[in-house]
């Protein structure tokens, strides 16, 4: 279960129907961004697990998608969150952000007739909303479905948006909604069927964020694994074989948590106006770094990128009563939203779009908007 005490930590909560492929996602992020294939940490972005449940049940997950033949991941029951930190730099000067990532029984998103079923169900929907961004999956297979019906019920979209929806109407006015949409298993998609499927989901983005001014959309396909090889022989159906191909794994979380540091320093300057306490609280991290703004503060970070003096955890923390959201910031996370934009890859092809007010636009000009926002 999510560990509620862990008030430091932001939740990044992944939402999508039942094997459109959550799991195998965050197991392959962790297989391949950890050291659990015993090659050691990638030099510049990498995975910690904060706790040996949290470790126990990624290894395994990562272990089967790591074993030859590939082991595919049973369907989650309940919600798992998973304590980790997202690290990024190297040992000397690593900067490292805590966080719960939430994986949940897919089904859930279905509903079901029976009353305790669907009482488990809401909880799971309930527990998903205080989340500081979604990561919706979406898978290309149901993207390629015909008849209209068919596919927004199988990508359980209107549950999707309902949550969505229901999050952003609550925020408060300085505040704005990271949402990835991930285009699951985008390996099935051929030349041939590529457009049809970004057609198809386009149209959803389009109206969802029609609806929700607040919110941004970071569309990013994503792929874990393919299936290779025939599928029937002698007339006897195989299961397929699969081999990894793994597309835009940390691109979702990192653009998740950068906007999260976004979210909580708009948060906390717009809380500084109010009140003197915490004005007090950010005047001394603002001095630390003899810079007049949070971004003025990001902006020498990335300067003179003196980070070994910047160890320590100086942190501000409240609560977002609209959802429930706790609201944490450390000078930390400020270093890690300076270092994690090099990451994102929408200025390369790898198919990563961005959507804010139903028009595609850049998110570097998103970010300086959001930026300039934050004024004390
Ligand atoms: N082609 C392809 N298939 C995938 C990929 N990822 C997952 N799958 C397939 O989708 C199935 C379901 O994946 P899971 O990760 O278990 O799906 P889930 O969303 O966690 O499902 P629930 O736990 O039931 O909610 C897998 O068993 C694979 O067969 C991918 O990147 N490409
Ligand atoms: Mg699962």
């Amino acid at each position: 279960m999510v560990d509620s005490n862990s008030q430091e930590n932001w939740k990044i909560a992944m939402l999508g129907p039942k094997s459109s492929g959550k799991t195998c996602y965050l197991g392959s992020l962790y297989a391949f961004h950890s050291d659990v294939s015993g090659q050691g940490n990638s030099p510049d972005f990498y995975i910690k697990a904060n706790n040996a449940l949290t470790m126990g049940q990624l290894r395994e997950i990562a272990r089967d998608l790591l074993a030859t033949p590939i082991r595919l991941p049973e369907a989650t029951k309940g919600l798992s969150g998973y304590e980790i930190s997202l690290c990024l730099g190297d040992t000397s000067t690593e900067i490292r952000r805590p966080m719960t990532l939430i994986d949940h029984r897919g089904e859930a998103l279905a509903g079901s007739d029976d009353a305790t079923e669907a009482a488990s169900f809401d909880s799971i929907v309930k527990a998903l909303e205080s989340s500081d961004a979604f990561i919706a999956v979406v898978s290309a297979e149901h993207l390629l479905i015909e008849d209209v019906h068919a596919q927004a019920h199988a990508m359980n979209w209107d549950r999707i948006s309902s949550i969505l929806t229901s999050v952003s109407q609550r925020l408060q006015a300085h505040d704005f909604l990271p949402i990835v949409i991930a285009i699951s298993k985008s390996d099935v998609l051929t030349d041939k069927t590529l457009e049809r499927a970004q057609q198809a989901l386009d149209n959803y983005v389009a109206v969802l964020s029609s609806r929700l001014p607040n919110a941004c959309f970071f569309i990013c396909p994503i792929s874990v694994i393919r299936t290779t090889g025939t599928q029937r022989k002698n007339l006897i159906f195989q299961t397929p074989k699969y081999e990894r191909n793994l597309l835009n794994l940390r691109e979702p979380f990192i653009f998740s948590a950068t906007s999260v540091v976004l979210r909580n320093a708009a948060a906390i300057a717009e809380l500084a106006k109010t009140e003197d306490k915490k004005r007090q609280e950010l005047t001394t991290i603002l001095k630390n770094q003899g810079a007049t703004s949070f971004w003025g503060m990001l902006a020498s970070i990335i300067k003179n990128r003196s980070l070994t003096n910047l160890k320590h955890r100086a942190g501000i923390f409240m609560l977002d009563r609209s959802i429930k959201r706790n609201i944490c910031l450390s000078e930390e996370d400020l270093l890690f939203a300076a270092h994690a934009s090099k990451f994102l890859g929408v200025d390369q092809n790898n198919g990563v779009r961005f959507v804010v007010n139903a028009t595609e636009t850049s998110l570097k000009d998103f970010w300086a908007a959001r930026e300039r926002m934050i004024r004390l």
